[in-house]
């Protein structure tokens, strides 16, 4: 009897992924960097190259062909993300530059015109700098409050802390869904329902769940989410905000200039509708449309296809990762099947510097990246310096973690080797 086995979604697609099938430093290409930034299919390459092939023009002003072609693609491309995490209308969705520019958004139009002095927002420590800043800098000009929630002892956000500094007084919660440094899954709807029940609104950062899981804005009910475009196969230079459409609405404009108005006297202006309130300027039109074809592509697989997978590499990272002594890996541990947190696992390997060991694996084709991941806080609240971190998407595979072990481990054996 012939025993096929099945093929996994990275079976699939590994040919949709050009960049992947290279050699680097003389070994084949090992992309383990993808909470950093993820690899494009030819479907969004080729997206983007059409549109300036045949389509290039600016989009919401010319009376001609060009330009009203290169306006539905682009209005189409909002159509595609509003769906893809169900937004209740195409308003709700503001294209940005990335997620740290849809949360300066916020801030800088929410959070300046509604916070006062004593007036609290609550954060936590594994939040990315992109999500702690922004808020420091309105705090100073407002006079509110931040208040952190740390981390419990499985290095999990504190859920119960949270209940605890969470009041009338707070107005505001910003949390990460997905942390790209502890992989830890928050419990979003539970702190969204908690900041309700206390009349806070809540921003929910996506960047590393909407690449991973299927997202549903109106079942989880947060007030506004971001997320960026190149962690979800899109190019760089595209994001976007989703927010209630009557809290977009109220909020007034963040960056002024064309596009963005209804029209401009001497004296004052006048705003145009949503979304266009938003996008000053020209937009990032290919960058947009290419994005339109990532969640395509991301849907045609289908993200509870993707997330099953990749509980599946999770699962399999762990148990590899786990067995070598010297490595201790931050955040939650799975389940045996994989479940409870993200594909990704930072670690420290004892006595080792995690940039030395990125260096040596870079010289294996492996990639990974090393640091703070841009969450200073929360490794100081570790007590640790850095992390190495590696972490998965749909195109990796069983046999590449194998390659990635291997290769880890005879950086161990080398660095014990030199300083014996
Ligand atoms: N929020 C989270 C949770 C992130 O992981 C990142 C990027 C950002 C916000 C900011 O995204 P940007 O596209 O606006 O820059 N995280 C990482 C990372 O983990 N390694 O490189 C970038």
């Amino acid at each position: 009897m012939i025993i096929t086995q099945e093929r996994t979604i990275a079976d699939k697609v590994r040919q949709d992924f050009p960049i992947l099938h290279q050699e680097v430093n003389g070994k084949p290409l090992l992309y383990l960097d993808n909470a950093a930034t993820s690899q494009k299919p030819i479907a969004v390459i080729e997206a983007l190259r059409r549109y300036y092939e045949q389509d290039n023009s600016n989009v919401h002003r010319g009376a001609h062909t060009l330009s009203a072609k290169a306006t539905d693609a682009y209005e189409g491309a909002r159509d595609k993300v509003a769906k893809f995490v169900n937004a209740a209308s195409r308003q709700e969705i503001v294209f940005t530059r990335n997620a740290t520019e849809a949360i300066n958004l916020v801030a800088y139009s929410w959070g300046w015109s509604n916070l006062q002095p004593t007036d609290e927002i609550i954060l936590s420590v594994m939040e990315h700098h992109s999500n702690i800043v922004p808020w420091q800098i309105i705090a100073q000009r407002t006079g509110a409050v931040i208040k952190y929630v740390g981390l419990t002892e499985n290095e999990e956000f504190d859920l119960e802390q949270f209940k605890s500094l969470i009041s009338a007084k707070t107005k505001l919660v910003s949390v990460v869904h997905v942390s790209n440094t502890l992989g830890c899954i928050n419990p979003v709807e539970e702190i969204i329902a908690i900041a309700h029940q206390q009349g806070a609104k809540v921003l929910i950062d996506a960047c590393q769940s909407i690449p991973h899981l299927p997202i549903d804005v109106q079942a989880m009910d947060c007030d506004w989410l971001v997320a960026s475009g190149h962690k979800m196969c899109a190019p760089t230079g595209i994001g976007f905000l989703y927010g209630k459409q009557e809290l977009l609405e109220a909020m007034p404009p963040f960056l002024g200039g064309g596009e963005m108005i209804a029209e401009v006297f001497l004296e004052y202006s006048t705003y145009g509708e949503l979304p266009h309130k938003f996008e000053a300027g020209t937009p990032a039109i290919g960058e947009a449309i290419a994005l339109g074809a990532a969640v395509d592509y991301l849907s045609g697989l289908g993200m509870e296809n993707i997330h099953a997978y990749e509980e599946e590499l999770t699962a399999y990272l762990f148990e590899q990762l786990g067995s070598i002594p010297e490595v201790r890996i931050y955040g939650p541990q799975p389940t045996t099947d994989g479940k409870g947190r993200a594909a990704l696992a930072a670690f420290t390997v004892e006595g080792l510097d995690s940039t030395d060991v990125a260096t040596m694996l870079d010289q294996e084709g492996v990639a990974i990246r090393s640091g703070h991941h841009c969450t200073g806080p929360l490794h100081r609240a570790l007590e640790i310096t850095g992390t190495a971190r590696a972490s998965l998407y749909f195109y990796n595979t069983k046999k590449e973690i194998d390659a990635f072990i291997v290769a880890l481990k005879e950086t161990i054996e080398f660095f014990s080797s030199v300083m014996d």
